[in-house]
């Protein structure tokens, strides 16, 4: 596969660190060239006579123009992450200063590296697999604890180990049933098939398990977003703003204050809920622009992952209260009822509303049970568990096929199809379990996956 790709021997170079000014800047440098490149401009050592995994203070020279006093770390193939010869600069942090150092590197011998293509090195190398180098992204792309546990356990290997696993157990199988192949005049079974249906069911569960897990995978990821959406005057933007800890929409007695959605982030116990605070839904206003809000609103119920819907505890009838959630059901299933205003509360509706939480959006009441019930809501109970979360929509997809084959698989050996056949649909199914970890893969499909990682990663 190396040889096949193009540019695969240059030695690469590229700034790691985010653009702008900071403390340090550090540039990567890695290939077969990658101690004679920075041997031009760092003269004061021979530092392939340096032991690996050490660090080197010194000057960068072009020249005789001294470009900055910095740091090298040096590692030696294949102890290093890509597996190559790899040289790291931590240099000052101007973005002029560092440029100057990359274009040293470019003038003696050295390319620009392009995103990605370090790890893709690494995967190359075989250091990593493709759901480990998948996770790499994923974890320069984290925002909350939730993302950075799933994308840390999948680098560190669960998710592949897991797949190796199933694919080890399946290859045996499917050997045993190729010997068969072989012996095909003599009748002979050499692959329990009892033995075999219970494998796949095995199989099939866990695959399965993982394909749930995708939901929950989502909303770490992705996030939850949650429409805030009642009656006029209901508290809706009040209940924002408390939520959000500041003033973020317009609060007033008016019916009809808010006429757009807002949109807003907040993190619940590491998830992240994209909070919408939408226009009161009234049917009748004569009022234009709230009419449009209106409109807005309701297509909000349709989107959202969670409907909230809040209403005034003292304006809201049981029987209509009823048939709004109804509606609303029809609409979006993930709907919960918040009952408004519990400060002001007459005393009997606590009687009438026993299935509402109750809250006080102004007073700040009610608020912890409320984040509570939308993490659960949001499948956050099973956040902590040590299960593999699927959060990659290739896995999905990839995994949705196994299951496909899984399934023919099943009715194949109920059906007591031939051996050949057999072998057709076991070798479809590694083809997609190898899809997932690299080990069966094209070029193209490679690049496009590492694109979009960052330069210098
Ligand atoms: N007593 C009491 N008043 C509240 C509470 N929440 C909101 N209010 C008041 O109710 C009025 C309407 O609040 P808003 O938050 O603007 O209501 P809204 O649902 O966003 O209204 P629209 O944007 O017009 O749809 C304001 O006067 C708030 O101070 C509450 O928990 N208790
Ligand atoms: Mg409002």
């Amino acid at each position: 596969m190396q040889s096949k790709l193009s540019g695969w021997n240059d030695t690469i170079a590229a700034i790691a660190t985010p653009p702008g000014i900071g403390a340090i800047g550090v540039l990567r440098l890695s290939g077969n060239q990658a101690f004679d490149v920075i041997q031009k401009i760092f003269p004061s050592k021979n530092l392939k006579e340096q032991p690996a995994n050490t660090l080197h203070v010194g000057y960068l020279k072009d020249g005789e123009n001294v470009l900055d006093e910095v740091v090298i770390s040096l590692f030696k193939k294949p102890a290093s992450y890509t597996g190559e010869d790899v040289i790291e600069i931590s240099c000052h942090g101007s973005p002029y200063v560092q440029q100057q150092v990359l274009d040293a590197l470019i003038r003696n011998g050295a390319r620009l590296a392009k995103a990605g293509e370090f790890t893709q090195r690494a995967f190359l190398n075989k250091k990593l697999d493709l759901t480990q180098a998948e996770a790499v992204a994923d974890l320069i792309a984290s925002n909350t604890k939730a993302a950075q546990n799933a994308a840390l356990k999948n680098m560190r290997g669960g998710f592949s180990n897991l797949l190796h696993a199933l694919r080890e157990e399946l290859i045996k199988f499917s050997s045993l049933i190729e010997l068969e192949l072989d012996f095909s005049e003599e009748d002979v079974e050499f692959a329990d098939r009892h033995q075999f249906s219970l494998l796949i069911e095995n199989i099939s569960q866990t695959v399965n398990k993982l394909l749930n897990s995708f939901k929950l995978g989502n909303v770490i990821k992705n996030g939850v977003s949650v429409a805030i959406v009642g009656k006029p005057n209901a508290g809706k933007s009040t209940l924002l703003n408390t939520l959000l800890n500041e003033n973020r929409a317009i609060v007033s007695e008016i019916a009809g204050t808010t006429r757009d959605t807002i949109e807003e982030v907040i993190n619940i116990k590491g998830i992240l809920f994209r909070l919408i605070d939408t226009a009161g839904i009234r049917e009748h206003s004569a009022d234009i622009i709230e009419n449009m809000g209106v409109v807005k609103s309701k297509e909000k119920i349709k989107q959202a992952d969670i409907v909230l819907y809040l209403f005034d505890v003292n304006e809201m009838p049981a029987p209509e209260l009823k048939e709004i959630m109804d509606e609303i059901k029809q609409q979006n299933q993930n709907v919960i009822s918040v009952a408004n205003k519990a400060d002001v509360l007459n005393r009997k509706l606590k009687q009438v509303f026993v299935n509402e939480i109750f809250i006080s959006a102004k007073e700040g009441t009610g608020i912890e049970e409320l984040k509570n019930i939308l993490f659960a809501l949001a499948g956050g109970a099973s956040l902590n568990s040590e299960n593999i979360v699927i959060t990659n929509a290739r896995h999905y997809a990839a995994l949705a096929e196994i299951s496909r084959s899984l399934k023919e698989i099943k009715s194949g050996v109920e059906n007591k199809i031939t051996g050949d056949l057999l072998s057709i649909d076991i070798n479809r199914c590694l083809h997609f379990l190898g899809e997932i970890t690299g080990e069966v893969s094209n070029e193209d499909r490679l690049d496009y996956i590492f694109s979009k990682f960052c330069i210098g990663k």
